[in-house]
């Protein structure tokens, strides 16, 4: 989840294109089937594929093949296809099988090619040919397998249709030859498109298999029957020999075994999810629910497939049917007697795990990401299956029904309590708005744009870091000991921890927390206000730099602080407030000159490269340890460090590891630890 803030998503835009590409740009995502004989290849995809991929790195890299298995979701979601295959192969390969219809073959008039050559190369061609329908599509893909073809050395397909196999190649989205049969009197139908990423473009070819895993379970969950496989096949770069990995993602609970699946290391409530389906003006609504005795709730949206980490309209109705049929039943019951206030949706949310999985003919996403929904429509669909189908589960299971009230009277208390605590830090914010935190260093800049904030473990360390700042732009605020685990703690015990409470008054996130809280005044349902609940203009520093020791003991302070930013301040995070620095872990002296080296593998490779004997190399043991000019030169001086900017790529997988990490089930931890332990390492954090 941390990414190298120099390697953040490049999202070009029209308005950011020279005037004659951005013009052709724009026509060429109004193109519709009519025009198709006018479009003029795919160059714009080779000059610009940032415009088309978002990147030309890891990401990028990656697009390329949720772009190609969406064409084999969308025959699945129009109920044609049953298995799709995803290989990756020894020789840097993607191959894409799926048992679908085929694509077409035969002659398209426009074009006066085979629709298969069509599809290969021209522009946002494949919808044409797909009958409306529910199509994956997003901000993120949906670009159409055409850019695929563009951006690849070379892309085969293979396409059984009609009893006979059909082939064509193509180098550089271009045709290299007609389209052929090269079998007949075949059986079966469906496609199977083989690609090599063009070098000349990516700037990786690596492929991560467990990237690409954890999109195909997802979509396995969301597309429920069909059967996901997926191999990589690596070759040894010493001994030549072939290891093949196998994974098989098939869900027949679709988002029931989703949410089951988020909830692993929770303790549920009830231990079969709520599942509620439906349709209305052409929305097919999903959704699948289960509490857990957690204090966080943890919704995850899905539109045609897309992960709307955002939310949007569709997460809209699908709160206010929360929180009305729960408030009606507990008035209608007497749990909630007159006289007594209703239930906020925060009450009715605590604890909440959701999977909400709706697909729409015309999805409309907003937002910079294009992440959030914006369809009006999806809101009244939603709102509408859901309070149908939660108030019909309440009516036939009482006894959960009772549960899922009395949860959300506890969170009610819990927040009163909650809201007297908080009532106290904010009496401090206000009153000692000009006196912070006794331990802050602050800085003398008061743009909170250009200001820094460094939370930095342990007083000594703290002294350094004060030394050796740039007073002008650079707060100091040390922290002593362990911060409060705030995955198993209830509002009202982080509001009082101290430590908290520093970062809470320092950060300015109480002051953020408060206005926001101000401004949104009982209307709790609307969306946009929900957002609201935190004012970012508040904050008084973008950069909020956590700074630990490179050890055990760090890594854990770290892990503490991101879960607090995660849960506690979220839009921090979603805005890229939030950063980690990297002081060196090694000094490397070899005769006048030293250089600092961050982790053991540098080392060695450094020792190795320089191969000379009279080196000294001392190893750090904490930030306190080092020169206060050390410090700023290593990890503080802008011209120099390297910052990592904390970013949720995954929000459904960050929320199950913080889980797991941070949760209260010591065994599936343990579980999770003997697993995954590899796989933690990589995630850096
Ligand atoms: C256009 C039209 C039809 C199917 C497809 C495209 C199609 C594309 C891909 C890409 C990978 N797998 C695919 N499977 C199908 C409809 C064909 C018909 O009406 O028979």
């Amino acid at each position: 989840m941390l990414e190298q803030k120099e390697k953040n998503l490049e999202t070009l835009l029209p308005a950011d294109l020279p005037a004659e590409e951005s013009t052709s740009a724009i026509v060429t995502a109004q193109y519709n089937a009519a025009d198709i004989q006018v479009l003029e290849g795919l160059e714009p995809v080779r000059k610009r594929p940032g415009m088309y991929i978002g990147s030309t790195g890891e990401t990028g890299l990656h697009h390329l093949v949720y772009e190609v298995v969406d064409n084999s979701i969308d025959e699945a979601m129009a109920g044609h296809c049953t298995d799709i295959a995803i290989t990756l192969q020894a020789d840097g390969c993607v191959m894409v099988e799926d048992n679908g219809r085929g694509i077409p073959v035969d002659i398209v008039q426009k074009t006066g090619k085979s629709a298969l050559e069509t599809v290969m190369t021209v522009l946002h061609a494949g919808g044409k040919f797909g009958e409306g329908g529910y199509k994956v599509s997003g901000g993120l893909h949906g670009v159409g397998i055409s850019v695929v073809n563009a951006l690849s050395e070379f892309c085969e397909v293979h396409v059984k249709r009609n009893g006979n196999v059909y082939f064509q190649r193509f180098e550089r989205g271009i045709a290299q030859g007609e389209i052929a049969i090269i079998q007949e009197g075949i059986e079966g139908t469906g496609t199977t498109v083989r690609f090599l990423p063009d070098g000349q473009i990516m700037e990786t070819l690596e492929f991560k298999p467990e990237i690409l895993s954890k999109r195909f379970q997802e979509l396995a969950f969301l597309n429920k029957g069909i059967t996901i496989s997926f191999t990589a096949i690596k070759k040894d770069p010493e001994t030549g020999e072939e290891q093949t990995q196998r994974e098989v993602y098939h869900h027949t609970g679709g988002v029931i075994d989703f949410v089951m699946h988020l909830n692993e290391s929770k303790e549920a409530l009830y231990p079969q999810p709520l599942y509620i389906h439906g349709e209305k003006d052409k929305v097919i609504v999903e959704v699948a629910i289960q509490h857990s005795t957690a204090y966080t709730e943890n919704v995850q949206s899905f539109v045609n497939s897309i992960n709307t980490i955002q939310g949007g309209t569709h997460v809209t109705g699908f709160r206010s049917a929360l929180t009305r049929i729960i408030n009606e039943y507990a008035r209608r019951v007497n749990l909630l007697k007159e006289g007594e206030e209703n239930l906020t949706g925060d009450d009715t949310r605590e604890g909440l795990t959701a999977i909400i999985n709706i697909k729409i003919p015309d999805p409309q996403f907003e937002g910079q990401t294009k992440a959030k929904l914006g369809n009006t429509e999806a809101r009244s669909a939603v709102e509408q299956v859901m309070a149908e189908g939660l108030l019909d589960y309440m009516d036939r299971n009482p006894n959960e029904a009772k549960l899922l009230v009395t949860k959300a009277l506890d969170a009610c208390r819990a927040r009163l309590a909650a809201k007297k605590a908080r009532e106290l830090v904010r009496r401090k914010s206000v009153l000692e708005s000009t006196t912070l935190p006794g331990k802050l260093a602050d800085c003398s800049e008061k743009d909170p744009a250009n200001s820094e904030l460094f939370l930095v473990e342990g007083d000594s360390a703290g002294g350094s870091a004060k030394q050796g700042r740039d007073r002008h732009f650079q707060a100091i605020l040390p922290l002593r000991g362990k911060i409060l685990n705030i995955e198993k703690a209830r509002e009202d015990k982080i509001y009082g921890n101290n430590e908290i409470q520093a970062i809470l008054v320092a950060t300015g996130i109480a002051a953020a927390k408060d206005a926001a809280e101000n401004a949104r005044n009982g209307s709790e349902e609307d969306d946009e206000s929900r957002e609201m609940a935190f004012d970012v203009s508040k904050l008084r520093y973008h950069k909020i730099i956590i700074m630990t020791d490179a050890d055990v003991d760090g890594a854990h302070i770290r892990t503490l602080l991101l879960t607090f930013f995660y849960r506690f301040a979220r839009p921090l995070v979603d805005q890229g407030f939030v950063y980690v620095a990297q002081p060196p872990l090694f000094k490397v002296e070899v005769g006048q000159k030293v250089k600092y080296v961050y982790n053991e593998r540098e080392l060695n490779d450094y020792l190795a490269e320089i191969k000379r004997k009279n080196v000294s190399v001392s190893r750090f043991k904490g930030l306190g340890e080092m020169m206060p000019d050390q410090l700023w030169d290593t990890a503080m001086d802008p011209a120099k460090r390297t910052l990592l900017q904390v970013k949720v790529d995954d929000a459904v997988e960050a929320d199950r590891i913080f889980t797991i990490l941070m949760g209260s089930k010591v065994e599936t931890r343990r579980e999770f630890i003997e697993k995954y332990a590899r796989e933690v390492k990589n995630l850096d954090i």
